[in-house]
């Protein structure tokens, strides 16, 4: 637990030092399996099923990319170190002994891939069998931030054959833990899923992320760590960080079509609901649905990052004292993200604390 480490972080606001910003280029078009099927959205069924595996157009790729390059811009303006992963082809098939797949994804949204919570990097069990190869172009960093000092581990390496799936999960209405596209076989989470508050960590069970996954992390960090889980009104739930997101102690933003009611710990909070996102409703949204306009960074408990065009959104910010800082990223949106999932806070200046005592 040296202060001085590469990797220290405990929670969604303390002032960032340094972060690695994921790369879209070679990203490819995820395959239609049963957890694509679960999250993604139906329009698009057509295209996972016939163009699984392949590049996604150059236009939409270059696009997306500039506005990840600009993103950088603006962190290191404001004095926060970046690390980007490798950029690597993903349209290349791959197979295990028990299935195969057409391709990978990309290495776009640093946050899934790993947990970096205190001065350890925990790389996820992801659920999607297309993920299966998405930390290795993260495998250089994390190398370097561990001979630096950081504790680095693997969450057990799932085998995702047919058992960790559950074809039934459609007929449940809302979504149950119990009934999601995810069997509770193996342990399987994505950081995504994930927001830290000092001594309590707050996971959604989702679609990628099951009990197993939540029972897994519990004994792992033991009692330094409180890990909670919080179920939203979600049908489709996969990352929690467009639906339910902290933004510095006492406040938190909250997606009003999902967060129905608030989870207990944060009863004395101040919730600031995201208004309707601005997103135009033609805009192409691959693999998510618009709320990723919720999906804000903090650089520190004051800052927030936000889309360009979310002006009703940083009118809010504003009115609750938040300084905002624009950026463009409709065109990394399409993909399926924000600023929240394309980034992984690395080192958050702050010790340990306890929000809820
Ligand atoms: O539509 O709320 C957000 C996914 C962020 N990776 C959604 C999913």
């Amino acid at each position: 637990m040296s202060p001085d480490g590469p990797v220290r972080c405990y929670t969604e606001w303390d002032p960032l030092e340094e972060a690695v910003v994921g790369v879209i280029d070679g990203a490819a078009i995820p395959a239609y399996e049963l957890a694509t099927q679960a999250t993604m959205p139906a329009a698009h069924r057509e295209l996972f099923e016939r163009h699984g595996g392949e590049p996604f157009p150059k236009h939409l790729v270059d696009a997306a990319a500039a506005e990840l390059d600009g993103y950088v811009a603006t962190l290191e303006a404001a004095g926060v170190a970046v690390r980007r992963p490798e950029r690597v082809d993903h349209a290349r098939p791959f197979s295990t002994p028990s299935w195969s797949s057409p391709g990978s994804l990309s290495a776009a949204f640093a946050r899934d891939v790993m947990l970096v919570l205190d001065d350890e990097i925990i790389e996820a069990p992801m659920g999607f069998r297309y993920q299966y190869h998405s930390m290795d172009p993260f495998r250089p960093i994390v190398t370097d931030y561990w001979r630096r000092g950081a504790r680095w581990t693997a969450a057990p390496r799932p085998l995702l054959t047919d058992a960790s799936y559950h074809p039934g999960y459609a007929a449940a209405p809302g979504f149950d833990p119990d009934g999601s596209a995810v069997t509770e076989l193996e342990p399987l989470f994505e950081a995504g899923d994930m927001v830290k508050c000092g001594r309590d960590l707050f996971v959604q069970p989702s679609h990628v992320t099951n009990r197993t996954g939540i029972e897994w992390l519990r004994r792992h960090l033991g009692d330094r760590f409180r890990v909670h889980e919080m179920v939203f009104d979600d049908r489709h739930p996969m990352h929690v960080n467009a639906t339910f997101l902290p933004l510095r102690p006492g406040t938190v933003l909250a997606n009003p079509v999902r967060v129905k009611e608030v989870p207990e710990p944060f009863a004395s909070w101040d919730m600031l609901v995201a208004p309707e996102p601005a997103i135009p409703e033609d805009h192409p949204m691959f693999m998510s649905s618009r709320w990723v306009s919720m999906n804000v960074l903090s650089l520190d408990p004051d800052t927030v990052v936000v889309e360009a065009g979310e002006t009703e959104l940083a009118a809010l910010l504003e009115s609750a004292r938040f300084t905002v800082v624009p950026v463009p990223f409709r065109h990394v949106n399409t993909f399926g993200g924000a600023f929240h999932c394309a980034t992984s806070d690395v080192r958050r200046r702050g010790g340990l604390q306890d929000y809820f005592a």
